[in-house]
């Protein structure tokens, strides 16, 4: 069969690890074959068996959900479950406000239902308390979830959970809807294969691992959500989402986030209404209501966003922020947010009950944020999640001594795990990026966390054009040719603040995933870049504004600069001194350096770095060993040039450049240039005075160029680059 595979598909399964082909065929082509038997989580027999008897002796079972969207579906595919039993059942969603995990209203209120059985969803694998007051209440308590347990488990008629340490289960990394969907298997006698829209969906939303019967889960949920029911359905409507497009991601960025959004902000049971109506009106009017809900609540993030924005110090390796008034609901996505933008560890922090904080903190790879809350733990009063995602509660005289103690761990990181890093899962020529390999790609997906969509990376380009495109132009979109002269485009999304770091003929590097779209009816590949990099081996700049911002956006890889200030005819060399450039006497011109041309602001004796410099010429940006040539005025240029100030004999430098420069399409720098070469051969002479050029014609004979030091030097650097 790999006989068949693309053979970059079959490289990066390979890479992936998946070598045998019983491994790649299992994965790239998932089947129900491959599930694993429910009655290997252990507990089921007792589970299935206490639940069998509730349905026989008619007992009312109450489901206690999460507010989360795994939760939330986990809670609705059981209540389906149980009712196809026909068992009278409850569900009960705790408010974020109530606080994560079994409730003890949620017991309370099991009792005064006349339920005699609770079945928690997603949660309850850490509530030794509350399984102990089940108990004095006289519920029998089946506990189904999938996050890590504690030291010591909850009392309870059964224990689900894959990541128990007893548990033979083959698959640990099953969502809270996973394990749901097993105890729904195992009760039901039968593949209950209608249910796994829900566990699609729950699944995606906890980003869980793609893998396993993960994939083999959202795989075919995706399929039932193509004809989806009344409230996924609707809910998709409201997201613009159609359901023969959706795909994995459209569950974590459209359809989560509306899910969770009642949860954050209202009425956590709002959703749950959705997952289970039978009437496409209803559906739609609560999709409508989630809809604002998640508005209102991207508004909050939004504001929490700007307001945590304020507070960051960027050369902190990680960032611990608090303010009384934000919103608990928000704080996590919003630390992600910060994550996504700084790659740096991040805890948001805010005001609770009776002198308490609460915080969420989201983490990079490498920086395990529950093992550096436990080396914090004598500043807090309780915390816990995951290496990437946690919660911590304070008190609030310890708010300075945690963030110093967190600041602290962070401090003995290596800076290396502060740098984002692209992982590439192939390097691609461009001409390879075809609408076969791109198809070939999709018997990967779905795609998402333990199995990225593959990122290529091609080389060697030139970049023919740039634009912004986008509603307010916050794309960026570019051109390119290969060396054998392939021409191509992609878009790289909201990086619009790039757009100025390019310019037509520089060499680039681009790391990018391939996609296949259909335009007017045609399929075509696309190219989505994460990220570009352009030649760095030395950088003509010639720009208008010449500040500190540019330079910043050049660095590191911008060592060294190369001014050459027409009216001073003296070259001025800097070079990096931290974060500014200083002005350094000597001139070396050295092709393994990173250098600028620049023109310097009219009548300046030096060029003011840091100070904004106006010049008529085009802000353009030239790097690239292929640009070099350019550097050099060619006899043709040097013609036009000698007649220009033979025949004017005073000029401004905006005529100049206007009248020469600029009709040539010689840089401006060149132009310069030239007018250094014809004084040194002793041709014209040049002075200046109030940025008026005064020309004298020295000599009309012919001169050998060899003669000028300056056109010798250039066009030695030129070779030497070129
Ligand atoms: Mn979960």
């Amino acid at each position: 069969m790999n006989n068949h595979l693309h053979p970059v598909l079959t490289r990066i399964l390979h890479q992936r690890g998946l070598t045998t082909e019983q491994e790649i065929e299992r994965f790239l082509f998932p089947d129900f074959s491959h599930e694993h038997d429910p009655y290997l989580l252990q507990g089921m027999a007792s589970a299935v068996a206490r639940l069998r008897l509730a349905s026989e002796s008619q007992e009312k079972v109450m489901i206690h959900g999460d507010y989360d969207a795994d939760g939330l579906t986990a809670a609705a595919l059981m209540f389906k479950a149980l009712s196809s039993m026909g068992i009278r059942a409850y569900v009960y969603i705790p408010s974020r406000d109530d606080g994560y995990g079994l409730q003890r209203e949620g017991l309370m209120l099991a009792k005064e239902k006349g339920c005699t059985v609770v079945v928690t969803v997603d949660c309850g694998i850490t509530a030794v308390k509350e399984a102990e007051e089940a108990l004095t209440l006289g519920l029998d308590l089946i506990i189904t979830d999938h996050h890590v347990p504690g030291s010591v488990l909850p009392p309870a008629v059964a224990v689900i959970n894959p990541r128990l340490s007893t548990c033979a289960y083959p698959f640990k990394e099953l969502a809270g809807v996973g394990v749901a969907y097993k105890v729904a298997v195992a009760l039901l006698g039968e593949p209950a294969r209608d249910f796994l829209d829900l566990v699609a969906v729950g699944t995606v939303a906890d980003v869980a691992p793609l893998v396993g019967e993960n994939r083999l889960y959202v795989q075919k949920g995706l399929e039932i959500l193509k004809t989806p029911s009344f409230g996924f359905s609707a809910l998709m409507r409201v997201a613009g989402v159609q359901p023969e497009s959706l795909r994995a991601g459209h569950i974590g960025f459209a359809l989560a986030p509306r899910l969770n959004a009642a949860g954050r902000i209202a009425d956590a049971s709002l959703p749950l209404r959705l997952l289970l109506t039978r009437e496409p009106d209803k559906a739609l009017a609560i999709a409508e209501k989630l809809d604002t809900l998640n508005r209102e609540r991207q508004r909050i993030e939004q504001e929490v966003l700007i307001e945590a924005l304020a507070l960051v110090n960027p050369s902190e390796k990680a960032f611990v922020l608090s303010a009384p008034m934000w919103p608990h609901g928000v704080v996590g996505i919003v630390a992600a947010r910060l994550v996504e933008k700084f790659y740096r560890p991040c805890i948001l922090l805010c005001q609770g009950e009776q002198g308490e904080w609460r915080g969420s903190g989201r983490s990079i790879p490498g920086f395990d944020l529950v093992a550096a809350l436990s080396r914090c733990s004598t500043t807090l009063i309780k915390y816990g999640g995951h290496s990437l995602a946690a919660g911590l509660t304070l008190k609030e005289e310890q708010l300075t001594d945690f963030r110093h103690a967190f600041l602290a761990v962070a401090n003995e990181m290596p800076d290396a795990l502060f740098t984002r890093r692209i992982s590439i899962d192939a390097e691609l020529d461009v001409a390879e990026a075809n609408t076969e390999l791109a198809a070939a790609l999709e018997l990967l997906a779905p795609f998402g966390v333990g199995n990225p969509e593959p990122i290529f990376s091609s080389g060697q380009l030139t970049l023919t054009d740039k634009r912004l495109v986008g509603k307010a132009g916050e794309h960026l979109r570019i051109m390119w040719a290969s060396a054998q002269g392939v021409t191509g485009a992609g878009i790289m999304f909201r990086a619009a603040e790039r757009f100025d770091d390019l310019a037509a003929g520089n060499r680039l590097d681009i790391t990018f995933r391939l996609s296949r779209e259909e335009f007017r009816g045609q399929v075509q590949v696309s190219f989505h870049l994460r990220d570009f990099k352009v030649g760095a081996e030395w950088w003509l700049v010639m720009s208008p504004v010449l500040s500190d911002a540019r330079f910043a956006r050049l660095t590191p890889e911008l060592k060294s600069a190369f001014f050459q200030p027409p009216h001073l005819f003296t070259p001025m060399y800097l070079r990096r001194k931290g974060a500014r450039f200083e002005l350094r006497p000597e001139l070396t011109l050295d092709a393994a350096d990173t250098c600028i041309l620049a023109a310097p602001p009219i009548g300046s004796e030096t060029p003011p770095l840091g100070a904004a410099c106006s010049f008529v010429d085009q802000d353009v940006m030239y790097s690239g060993k292929e640009q070099l040539p350019m550097l050099v005025p060619d006899r043709r240029a040097l013609l036009a040039m000698y007649r220009f100030a033979a025949n004017r004999l005073s000029f401004s430098l905006t005529d100049f450049a206007e009248e020469f420069s600029l009709p040539l399409a010689v840089a401006y720098s060149v132009a310069a240039a030239a007018l250094r070469v014809f004084t040194e051969l002793g041709l014209l002479e040049f002075s200046f005075n109030e940025g008026l050029v005064r020309c004298a014609v020295k000599s009309l004979a012919k001169q050998d160029l060899s003669q000028s030091a300056t056109f010798m030097a250039l066009a030695a650097w030129s070779k030497q680059g070129g």
